[in-house]
């Protein structure tokens, strides 16, 4: 009698890891269903974008200057609320908001946890339908429980992560996280909004085969990554160069990818982002736990480890470098040669 495969649902999955911390009440457990959900809502906006009338951009700008597209705001909206209502969640930084978000109820003020998070990354892959993903960083606080959230919750180093993760809007949708035991990702299945385990493990293949990277900025790149370009150019059969160029210019679809086939990504300094454009505490941190977590490496192509960096403000910048260790081992070395 064969044993009948039944999938795990996403929740079954957490539940059986929280069974591996003896003192976990089931806080965390909680918050990461509370994403599930608010990712499901805006699964089904972004399914329906072309649809309805939530393409297009709300005239605003955010923090960044950014032009703030009408998924954007709506999935800001979307975690707000259900992370708001949520009992374990006492403050969120998103890329939306120039300040932290600190949730004033009593029950939220008892909350354990704080979210940083891009809701809607990739944005101006939205209008032509292009995959965009949601990217979240979850930590105890540090201030007094029953007390409201304040900035310093925030910018705690990305070691002190206690989850981290990312939802990709793509050809199918994913969530993918890691609490410090592995990489796992489960696949929405629509027909029953339920997401079911379908990567198990996920393990970056090292060394990789792909480099990302907006080659359009090349004349601005530093000298070493002009050189780490050319490197991966080179025909060189036994180490599988030339490497294969994939960049879409959606952080959580290029590095999801780089994931599981073996791949860098790079965003250095340019002349227009001289600190770097991706975001430290909702952007590179997460993505760095995951890449850690799944055998890789994360850096800021200056020999400093991501998630060490101590952040100084919410929205601050930092250059990444995120890949098989490898990979990053070798753009390092040629950025040192050139510093
Ligand atoms: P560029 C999207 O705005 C984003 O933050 C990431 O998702 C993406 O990897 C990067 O910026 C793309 O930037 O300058 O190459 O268009």
């Amino acid at each position: 009698m064969t044993k009948k495969f039944r999938a795990h649902t996403l929740n079954e999955f957490i539940v059986q890891q929280q069974n591996a911390f003896p003192y976990a009440k089931g806080d965390l457990t909680r918050l990461l269903g509370h994403i599930a959900i608010a990712s499901k809502i805006v699964n089904r906006e972004v399914n329906m974008a072309g649809l309805v009338d939530i393409l297009g951009e709300t005239g605003k700008e955010n923090i960044q200057g950014e032009t703030v597209k009408k998924l954007d705001e709506f999935a800001n909206e979307q975690f707000k609320t259900v992370l708001g209502s949520s009992i374990e969640v006492c403050g969120l930084a998103t890329e939306e908001e120039e300040d932290v978000v600190s949730f004033e109820s009593d029950l939220s003020r008892d909350g354990k946890y704080i979210v940083c998070m891009d809701p809607l990354d990739g944005s101006s892959n939205i209008d032509v339908n292009v995959s965009i993903g949601t990217v979240f960083s979850i930590y105890r606080r540090i201030s007094e429980i029953g007390s409201p959230s304040v900035e310093e919750d925030f910018l705690q180093p990305g070691t002190e992560q206690v989850a981290a993760g990312y939802t990709l809007y793509g050809s199918s949708t994913m969530l993918v996280y890691t609490t410090g035991m592995g990489v796992t990702g489960f696949t929405l299945d629509p027909s029953i909004g339920e997401f079911f385990l379908s990567h198990r493990k996920i393990s970056m293949p090292d060394p990789g085969t792909i480099y990302s990277i907006n080659e359009g900025n090349y004349a601005n790149f530093p000298p070493g990554v002009k050189q780490y370009i050319k490197y991966c150019q080179e025909i060189d059969p036994p180490t599988h160069r030339p490497y294969t160029s994939r960049y879409i210019g959606s952080l959580v679809a290029d590095n999801h990818r780089n994931m599981l086939k073996g791949g860098i990504y790079i965003y250095p300094q340019t002349t227009s982002y001289p600190e770097g454009k991706l975001r430290l505490t909702y952007e590179c941190n997460p993505i760095a736990f995951l890449a850690e977590q799944a055998g890789g490496m994360a850096t800021d192509g200056m020999g400093n480890r991501i998630l060490e960096i101590p952040p100084q403000s919410i929205h601050q910048r930092v250059p990444f470098f995120a890949g098989p260790t490898n990979m990053v081992n070798q753009a390092e070395k040629y950025m040192q040669i050139n510093s």
